[in-house]
């Protein structure tokens, strides 16, 4: 979820437009990963940086391990607003971010026995030392209370009495941008107590209760919510993203009214993009401020509204879709809920008029949701209120366009357009694959490609040259080393480098199949102990590395977690299979494990059933690094193989629209033998954890298949073949890992960003006066 608002129109500089303002979603984004490194590559002064530790006696690359992972969000959402951000200052946008400063972010996640833990992350323990605390800038955001209706100037109006008042304080994070003097900012709000309400307290004697309310308040900004999918109708929740909301929405208007005096400019001047949902209660924030509080009429706010917000959807699954139960949303914020009420009669009332008494459509378009738990549908209202509607890449907006929204499309097709999602090449490669970054810009002959990424394709001339195939496999054995290192000291295993290492890495989820990866890894196994010894010389060896993190309360998702632990011991410790075979769990996965793994790794897995990943950006980061990728084509696949070619990928499995017929098909044509096998190796008890694993068996076999690992294992098998057979031919690999790398220009976030820029938001960069 993103919320942002930018200056529109030209502008002079960030400086003279201080109007511009980029209000990032929070509660799914963060700053993410570590800060030192990134900034000196971006400030220009790595270099300067190394020479004066070296002096004092620190090692640079020593000195940036020791800083701590900031993970204030979950997964792919909130890394990709990071690297949205890093491209917004490179590219001199006038842009703000705004996000919540958690005192706790993302869980770390412990492995004992091979089950996941979670332990807190307070990762403000030795304070943080990249934000700038601004006593100054703080606002009230209020809660409860009731509204009652008074008159004003003759005028009947709504009048929000709040119960309750939480202080919102800032605390700012620049985030500079490459070979720009352009450094935008990220402000983050920390929740504390107003001090109004602790001296009434106090006054009353109630000294312990002023105690507690302090505490109650700061809870507002204490924890990170672990699931990045279900969104259950709790209040803290809430109470978070209207927290953020309120506050960032105070800022953007209150450095809007320093230079205006109505609101005639403010669409000129202020874009907000909804990044997902969870700010979407910020269009209805801004119909209250504007129609209570700066007394414009309805008409005019909602011309404002209609005007300054777009949306961004992050997911595929309409059960994904957040609702909030309306119970809660009319006792923590009353006005609000009348407001929505509001916008929703306008709209089925121009509905009605579009469509005629449809009352099956009406209902599925409605904003509010009937049933057992009357809800508010945020989706429905942020489309409602945006003018634009965007997916995360082209296959994600047509899934949007004919199922999850397709009543919506009918209705405005001009809102619906993708953006497909980037990653930034300034953490990707340059930070996290020095050594690859220096050999570009030696082949290429300039540096400019970590500005101007479409500069990469120039690499293509040079995919054969046996010079750089010396040095590109220098590189990648040196990187293949580091990971190898790194997962002796963690595991305690030896492995070899001769082996191909294939990584699958992200959020543990049943679509993105990290269990049909493990069966497999099963079915290697099985070969391997089924062969002869002379047929065993054979075999290409694989490092088999999986990491990732599962929800607290995803019980499938820890399951397969400690399968692969399980599997893992066995083939570890199975000396017939010695090097041929190895399983790592990587624990604790987070952007600085990435930044090791990613470019050591041979293959990477993006295995997602087709439809299921909106986009996916861990196959970018890859990609640039020149890992080869075995994938479906789902989300931003689909265009990886238009930009690479089919021949330099693995590619398999279901196609987005062969799914539904295959789930209807029955149980006993899907699955192939080889399937059936594994599946029973589990189920009988051959990793031990006979009872524990048998209902992720269950899940698997017969109708419940429904992620179609039985179906898609034969070709997923295929592609594993594939991979092998090419890895032998080290030269042909090569070639394929450079031009992987070469065409990877397209999913760079400058590109999104620019995307946005031009065609949603109406934005120009502005460039620094030096
Ligand atoms: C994720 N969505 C999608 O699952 C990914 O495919 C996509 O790459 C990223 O967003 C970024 O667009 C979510 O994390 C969420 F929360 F929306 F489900």
């Amino acid at each position: 979820m993103i919320l942002n608002s930018i200056s529109r129109g030209k502008t002079q500089s960030v400086y003279t437009s201080c109007l511009s303002s980029f209000l990032w979603h929070s509660l799914a984004f963060g700053i993410s990963g570590r800060s030192l490194s990134n900034s000196v590559i971006n400030l220009g002064i790595r270099d300067q940086c190394a020479d004066a530790l070296s002096q004092l006696g620190f090692e640079y690359e020593v000195l940036a391990e020791q800083e701590g992972d900031a993970a204030l969000g979950n997964g792919g959402l909130a890394r990709l607003s990071a690297c949205q951000m890093d491209s917004l200052a490179t590219l001199d946008y006038p842009a703000w971010g705004y996000g919540l400063r958690y005192q706790y972010g993302l869980f770390r996640q412990v492995i004992l026995d091979g089950f996941q833990h979670e332990q807190p992350d307070y990762w403000l323990n030795f304070g943080n030392p990249w934000e700038i605390e601004r006593v100054h800038v703080s606002y009230p955001v209020k809660f409860y209370g009731t509204v009652e209706e008074e008159t004003l100037n003759g005028k009947s109006c709504q009048v929000w009495l709040p119960g309750e008042t939480v202080e919102a304080v800032a605390y700012d994070n620049p985030i500079p941008g490459y070979g720009t003097r352009n450094t935008i900012n990220l402000r983050l709000w920390a929740a504390k107590p107003d001090g109004q309400y602790d001296m009434e307290s106090y006054n009353t004697g109630d000294y312990i209760n002023a105690v507690v309310n302090r505490q109650r308040a700061e809870t507002i900004s204490s924890v990170l919510y672990p699931d990045d999918r279900s969104h259950q109708g709790k209040e803290l929740r809430l109470k978070q993203h209207y927290f953020f909301v309120s506050a960032s929405l105070q800022d953007i208007i209150r450095r809007f009214k320093d230079g205006h005096n109505n609101f005639d400019d403010f669409p000129e001047k202020i874009a907000l993009q909804l990044n997902d949902t969870h700010p979407s209660l910020a269009v209805v924030e801004v119909m209250r401020v504007l129609v209570d509080e700066e007394h414009l009429g309805w008409d005019q706010a909602w011309n404002i509204v209609c005007k300054i917000f777009s949306f961004t959807t992050h997911t595929v699954l309409p059960e994904a879709l957040e609702k909030i139960p309306v119970d809660l949303l009319g006792s923590l914020l009353p006005r609000h809920l009348q407001i929505i009420y509001d916008i929703n009669f306008n709209f089925m009332e121009e509905l009605k008029k579009r469509i005629g008494l449809d009352f099956n459509r009406l209902s599925q378009m409605s904003i509010v949701e009937e049933g057992a738990v009357k809800s508010i549908r945020m989706a429905n209202l942020s489309i409602v209120c945006s003018h634009t509607v965007n997916g995360v890449s082209r296959m994600h907006s047509e899934l949007l366009k004919t199922r999850v929204f397709k009543d919506f499309y009918e209705l405005w097709p001009h809102k619906f357009q993708y953006k497909t999602n980037g990653v930034t090449q300034r953490r990707w490669i340059v930070v996290s694959n020095p050594s690859l970054c220096a050999l570009i810009s030696k082949w290429l002959g300039t540096e400019a490609w970590i500005r101007d990424i479409d500069l990469l394709i120039g690499l293509q001339e040079f995919a054969a040259d046996a010079d750089l195939h010396q040095e590109w496999k220098m590189v990648r054995k040196v990187n293949k080393m580091r990971l190898a290192e790194y997962i002796e000291a963690m595991s305690g295993v030896k492995v070899s480098l001769d082996a191909m290492f294939d990584v699958q890495i992200k959020r543990i989820h049943e679509y993105k199949r990290q269990l049909l990866n493990i069966l497999s890894i099963i079915h290697r196994y099985d070969c391997i102990k089924n062969m002869e010894k002379t047929q065993r010389r054979k075999v290409v060896p694989r490092v088999c590395i999986v990491g990732g993190k599962a929800a607290p309360g995803y019980e499938v998702a820890k399951k397969i977690i400690k399968l692969c632990h399980a599997v893992a011991e066995k083939i570890n410790n199975d000396a017939d299979v010695g090097d041929l075979l190895k399983l790592i769990f990587v624990p604790d996965y987070n952007v600085s494990v990435a930044e090791l793994v990613i470019p050591g790794a041979d293959l990477s897995q993006h295995i997602s059933t087709a439809g299921h990943e909106a986009s996916g950006t861990g196959c970018m980061k890859f990609l640039m690094n020149g890992c080869l990728l075995l994938a479906t084509a789902d989300g931003s696949t689909v265009e990886i193989i238009e930009e690479i070619g089919e021949e330099n990928m693995f590619l398999f499995g279901a196609k987005v629209h062969e799914v539904p017929a295959l789930r209807e098909k029955s149980s006993d044509d899907k699955a192939p033998l080889q399937f059936s096998r594994v599946v029973r190796m589990v189920r009988d008890g051959h990793f031990g954890f006979k009872d524990y694993f048998k209902s992720l068996c269950d899940g698997v076999e017969g109708d419940s298949d429904f992620y179609l690992l039985g179906s898609d294992f034969a070709s997923y098998l295929e592609a594993q073949a594939a991979a092998d057979k090419a890895f032998v031919d080290q030269e042909k690999w090569t070639q394929m890992s450079i031009l992987s790398t070469a065409g990877s220009g397209r999913f760079s976030s400058d590109r999104t960003v620019e995307d946005y820029a031009e065609t949603t938001w109406g934005i120009e960069p502005c460039t620094c006066p030096s």
